[in-house]
């Protein structure tokens, strides 16, 4: 059992690990083998706001936007290096869970997140993912849902206009 199973039992998450011996390291990845739209993959990216660490659940079909997490942060973002995000989660790169942290790291999360009935997240390895609905990561990870991503992310309302009648 690795330090986030024993975390998932020691909360009674409720939660089943599933591992994929193709492979989950990344987000297409973990869509690929679920078999899952790439938007309902989360990604767990650790960034460091004035030496502090943050974690951004991000969907998999989106991006994150530095300026938005840093405004929130309240101090410019840099993305973590392998090694810090190791020591503020707990988990290496391609395996870090959305929730279950070795150190009490805030958690943003991507609000778009919540237009899927049950996501697909990271288990602490590179091959290991979870279902779990939106709601219950926000819950578990006491993550503070905003607007993160790129706003070219945002599909656009009503589309273009339609032309006027009689136009050619
Ligand atoms: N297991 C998958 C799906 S749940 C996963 O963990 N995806 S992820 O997106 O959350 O983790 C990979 C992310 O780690 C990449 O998108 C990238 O932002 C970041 N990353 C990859 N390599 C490095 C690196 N050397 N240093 C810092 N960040 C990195």
């Amino acid at each position: 059992m690795n330090r986030f199973e024993s975390w998932l039992a020691a909360t009674e998450a409720g939660v089943t690990v599933k591992a994929f011996p193709q492979g989950t390291r990344t987000a297409v990845d973990a869509a690929r083998a679920v078999g899952c739209d790439v938007g309902q993959i989360v990604k767990s990216l650790v960034f460091v706001a004035a030496g502090n660490p943050v974690v951004a659940l991000v969907s998999g079909a989106n991006r994150l936007d530095e300026p938005r997490l840093a405004a929130l942060a309240g101090e410019p973002v840099v993305k973590a290096d392998a090694e810090t995000a190791r020591a503020a989660t707990g988990y290496a790169i391609g395996g870090v869970p959305p929730f279950g942290h070795a150190t009490n790291v805030p958690v943003y999360m991507d609000r778009d997140l919540f237009g899927y009935g049950v996501v697909w997240a990271a288990a602490g390895r590179p091959d290991s993912v979870f279902e779990i609905q939106p709601e219950r990561i926000r819950e578990l990870s006491n993550a503070v849902v905003a607007d993160i991503t790129s706003p070219s992310d945002r599909p656009l309302r009503g589309g273009p206009a339609a032309p006027a009648s009689g136009e050619a």
